[in-house]
């Protein structure tokens, strides 16, 4: 546990607003009618009072992202559109500590982790310039003589994006720029926890779109709670929905986007697992499998809950393991000391959950090798800091088949590999997942149609930090939307199929016959 003092939540609050003024905020939105709050994990304690919006005035931002849409984005060239994803890319480069500094106070990700998170954003915005001249329709041949058969690609209208704490810039980013190349408008509603990150991010991306003359509205913000998502989800004129959070929250709200016909793109919960078979090299798997376990504190998508370990080496593995856990314990708090590894977790209900997932574990008969003790809790009461657990458990119990966001890594011992891949795809979610093997046979196993059921398939390396130009996402409970790179553009883009008849003649399809 660290000893150094954590920084004053005062001076945290003046950081916020000099890195938003240079991000262009010129003032923040002081309430006036429905207030929130922005608040730092680090010390838990509040940083100044926002305007939340209403549902109302949620309707009114839809109106004018689906009135610029109308007017002007939908038709402008897109690779004219695309001029404002490299104008964005380039001011985010230039913005690039204060962005990450906001990601620190809000999220209270470590310094190298913030910096990473902004430059996935300056990634994306290097694909989606690429893509707004690759959104590529195929032509087929035609069966009628005289005629061209053939696809093209359109945007669909007002994309919603709802974005989570713990990825607040990025996975905002990777449906933004995609979305806004494809040429749709964008109504954004960040996590509650994280306003100060959005309103940075939204400011720079106006200065974008002031500097290349596209319309403000292209992009729109929405702050507030559960009530100000809501009335995005039920909004007719919201075309695509595109949340990220929990596997709950995708639950109430995919049947009412789809109750109105809308589209969902949804990236929910992860329970992803590394098999470590007996040929692996044990350092690389402990390595991998301490990053993607304690890194952010637990709270990726894509963070290692469960190590699926061959009985012949798992003493082995977890005694690495359990000795570089070790060394983390020295290196819990302030994300913005350079030796911190670990950070805060985001509020309360993180770690009254990690204590329950714990407790729970124990009365499962599990047994925990190392951590899971609250830090810094005299230095901060209201700030969450905890020492990464592993737990050795004897079965894939009930609390092992759900995901707790926290850092805590169950380990489980097999047998044969067909074992492993059972107990690997035996949970209810489908995000990511990893093999640590030198047997070429078993690695091919796990990548096959019968090995590892996720949507994130590795190999020797762990399950967390994906690049942004695969697609991202995951199956069963964690929702099947794929975002960012590959052909996830698809997504929000409508597709026309054109027969265009240039013979004269009128052939019909299947040799019908008529008049
Ligand atoms: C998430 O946790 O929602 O693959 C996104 C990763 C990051 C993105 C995670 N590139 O861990």
């Amino acid at each position: 546990m660290q000893t150094a003092a954590l920084p004053e939540t005062e001076v945290l609050a003046q950081r916020a607003r000099t890195a938003l003024e240079r991000c262009g905020l010129a003032r923040l939105p002081e309430p006036v009618g429905a207030a929130g709050t922005a608040r730092t994990p680090i010390t838990g304690q509040n940083l100044f009072p926002l305007e939340h919006d209403t549902p109302e005035s949620v309707g009114r931002v839809v109106g004018t992202a689906q009135d610029t849409f109308a007017s002007t984005w939908r038709d402008t060239p897109a690779p004219e559109r695309g001029q404002l994803v490299r104008r964005f890319g380039e001011l985010l480069r230039e913005h690039k500590a204060d962005l990450a500094e906001l990601v620190t106070i809000e999220v209270g990700k470590i310094r190298s982790e913030a910096l990473g998170e902004v430059q996935e954003m300056i990634d994306i915005c290097e694909f989606a310039l690429g893509l707004s001249r690759q959104l590529y329709g195929r032509t087929m041949p035609s069966e009628r003589p005289g005629h061209r058969l053939m696809e093209t690609w359109h945007p669909l209208g007002v994309v919603g994006v709802i974005s989570a704490f713990n990825f607040p810039v990025a996975v905002w980013s990777w449906n933004t720029c995609v979305a806004l190349v494809c040429g749709n408008t964008v109504v954004w509603k960040p996590s509650e926890l994280t306003p100060l990150t959005a309103l940075g991010c939204h400011a720079l991306l106006q200065r974008a779109a002031e500097d290349v003359g596209a319309p403000a509205d292209v992009h729109r913000l929405v702050l507030g709670d559960a009530q100000v998502g809501q009335a995005l989800v039920e909004d007719e004129r919201v075309e695509l929905l595109s949340a990220t959070g929990s596997t709950a929250m995708g639950r109430t709200v995919a049947p009412k986007v789809a109750a109105r016909m809308g589209r969902c793109l949804l990236e929910l919960g992860g329970n992803n697992a590394a098999v470590v078979t007996p040929s692996a090299d044990l350092d690389l798997a402990a390595r991998g499998s301490v990053f993607a376990a304690a890194g952010t504190a637990g709270q990726r998508c894509t963070t290692l809950r469960r190590l699926i370990v061959h009985e012949d080496v798992v003493d082995q593995l977890v005694e690495r393991v359990v000795d570089a856990y070790g060394q983390l314990r020295e290196r819990i708090g302030d994300p913005y000391q350079e030796e911190t590894l670990v950070g805060p977790l985001v509020a309360e209900r993180a770690h009254s959950a990690m204590r329950s997932a714990l407790e729970q574990a124990e009365a499962e008969g599990g047994r925990i090798l190392v951590g899971g003790a609250r830090c810094l809790e005299k230095e901060a009461a209201d700030a969450y800091y905890v020492e990464p657990a592993v737990v050795r458990m004897p079965e894939q119990t009930d609390v092992v088949r759900q995901e707790t966001f926290a850092p805590i890594l169950y380990v489980l011992t097999y047998r044969t590999f067909d074992e492993a891949v059972r107990l690997h795809n035996d949970v209810p979610q489908g995000l990511s997942s990893a093999v640590f093997t030198q047997d070429q046979a078993e690695a091919e196993r796990f990548l096959a149609a019968s090995g590892s059921d996720c949507g994130i398939v590795n190999v020797n390396i762990g399950t967390s930090g994906a690049e942004i130009g695969g697609a991202f996402g995951g199956e069963k409970d964690t929702g099947g939307g794929r975002e960012s790179g590959s052909d996830a553009w698809r997504s929000y883009m409508r597709r026309a199929t054109n027969t265009v008849n240039y013979g004269g003649e009128l052939p019909l399809a299947q040799g019908v016959r008529f008049l």
